[in-house]
């Protein structure tokens, strides 16, 4: 894949073209079919009442349209390998009915005991909530991921299921093989006063995660809001299903179609970089010693609470500014030490709010670890993590090519797991700049990666635990090396020395 960001046309243009389906029914119909077919990632129709058996046999879905998917978060190499999904939707009056398909010559199943999500498997996602918007896995809202090893089970009652509030839903399933592939006829109960209604809209997703050459190496996701396989943590992004009561000529105007993160930016508030007025930078236009009335160094066992391998220098080799930036470079020495370096502005500058932006090219190989974060001048509300902590950018060479975005307070952090976070994949981030940025406002925190929407994180006006975005904070930047999440997986062995480099900072307010 070329980008991880994809330009929705606008609302307007959604409406317009959904006008133009509404006024000629007949014509979406005249396949044959008994509901129209989708708009492609955005929405489809759920025709009901059909009566279907999951057994193997889809001479009951007849009429019923198949959609077909073929954009990928991440694409497989092989031709013959999880290409595209082919998918149907359908119901009665107790189930939602799901087909799905998935071109696949090599399904691997069973290979990594539990741990299905490194094989072939599909997965469809619902929201029956009253909330189509939601972020959060709450009640009604389920991921029904159904992998390989189910083929051919006795009964449709005995799946091997996992996902997000699986349990909550008695999924039924027939999961068969085909002359090119595999498939499974699905039910999910739509729940007691839950209901088909012509024109009622649920959230819905499917993906395809194929093993092809290597594990997890293929995605293919139907919705569009869902450009960076995230659809497992955040409902937010599935596209719209609607009934469809068979034999209607008005079809059901999609009303909610759900927001991108660029419209969802502009709904809360933010206002981006262009609207604000530069007020500190470090453009590292000089030599030597990175200038000092704006940068302090951290101390030498600054990153302990990690387990992180290095100990940070003020010296010029672990950190200099020439040919116009700044340079963090991590050292190994003769005994396999690790030095480094991380610069700070406390105690120089700090900001309450603002639009602040990085442009760096990250160190690359097993074992970095380089951030480009924020931390409260005073704890206000106690230590860590009480009074907050903004990571604009970590970077694990572990995981090549995947930026992580996240916000820690004190009901949100990674020790009780229940960060805000996001990782999506950012191509080249090793050799080449991006920039990184946070847009800090009193109601929220919107990052942005190379001007692109990337994450946010609201202020839900709960109080500090929540929310302790108040005062003032400073920034960081410094290259880790090892460490609890750094070292994971270990060191590369014939890594001696990893840098990266900072073209600038820019705080705008
Ligand atoms: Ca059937
Ligand atoms: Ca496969
Ligand atoms: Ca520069």
């Amino acid at each position: 894949m070329n980008k991880i960001y994809f330009k929705k046309p606008s609302a307007l243009l959604w409406a317009l073209i959904w006008m133009i389906v509404s006024i000629i029914p007949a014509t979406a119909q005249d396949n044959g079919n008994i509901a129209p077919d989708q708009i492609p990632g955005v929405a489809v129709y759920i025709p009901y009442p059909v009566d279907i058996t999951l057994d193997g046999n889809l001479d009951d879905w007849e009429g019923i349209p198949v959609q077909r998917v073929d954009t990928a978060v991440s694409q497989s190499p092989d031709p013959n390998q999880n290409q595209y999904l082919d998918f149907s939707v359908a119901a009665d009056e107790d189930n939602l009915y799901v087909y799905m398909f998935s071109e696949d010559s090599n399904i691997i199943a069973g290979q990594h005991e539990g741990n299905f999500w490194n094989e072939d498997s599909m997965e469809f996602y619902v929201n029956f909530s009253d909330d189509l918007n939601a972020r959060d896995f709450s009640p009604g809202i389920a991921q029904i991921n159904i992998n390989g090893t189910n083929i051919d089970n006795s009964s449709v009652s005995d799946l091997s299921l996992s996902g997000t509030n699986v349990d909550s839903y008695a999924v039924r399933a027939k999961v068969f093989e085909t002359a090119n592939g595999w498939a499974f006829e699905a039910a999910i109960p739509l729940g007691s006063g839950n209901g088909p209604s012509h024109g009622k809209t649920i959230g819905f997703q499917v993906q395809a995660n194929g093993a092809t050459q290597q594990d997890r190496d293929s995605k293919i996701i139907w919705s569009k809001l869902d450009t960076g396989d995230e659809s497992y943590n955040n409902p937010a992004v599935f596209g719209r299903a609607m009934f469809f009561e068979i034999g209607r000529t008005d079809i059901p105007v999609l009303e909610d179609m759900g927001k991108d993160l660029g419209e969802t930016f502009i709904d809360e508030g933010a206002t981006g970089r262009a609207s604000r007025e530069l007020v500190w930078a470090d453009e590292f236009d000089y030599r030597g010693e990175p200038d000092r009335s704006k940068w302090a160094y951290a101390a030498a066992d600054a990153g302990k609470y990690n387990n992180e391998l290095q100990s940070y220098t003020t010296t010029r080799a672990n950190s200099r500014v020439r040919r116009g930036n700044l340079t963090i470079r991590a050292l190994r020495d003769d005994n396999g030490r690790w030095t480094s370096a991380r610069l700070n502005t406390q105690f120089r500058e700090d900001w309450t709010y603002g639009y602040f932006e990085i442009r760096a090219k990250l160190p690359a190989g097993l074992g970095t670890w380089p951030a480009i974060w924020m931390m409260p001048t005073n704890e206000t509300y106690g230590g860590w993590p009480s009074s907050g902590e903004i990571d604009i950018m970590e970077f694990v060479g572990l995981d090549p090519d995947i930026i992580h975005t996240s916000v820690h307070t004190e009901i949100y952090n990674h020790r009780i797991d229940t960060q805000k976070t996001r990782a999506a994949m950012v191509e080249n981030v090793c050799d080449e700049f991006h920039t990184y940025a946070v847009e800090w406002t009193p109601d929220g925190l919107f990052f942005y990666v190379d001007d692109e929407p990337f994450y946010f994180f609201l202020n839900e006006d709960s109080g500090y635990r929540a929310w302790p975005f108040d005062k003032p904070f400073y920034i960081i930047l410094n290259v880790a090396m090892g460490g609890d999440w750094g070292g994971m997986n270990g060191m590369d062995p014939d890594l001696d020395e990893a840098e990266m480099l900072v073209d600038y900072v820019r705080v705008y307010q």
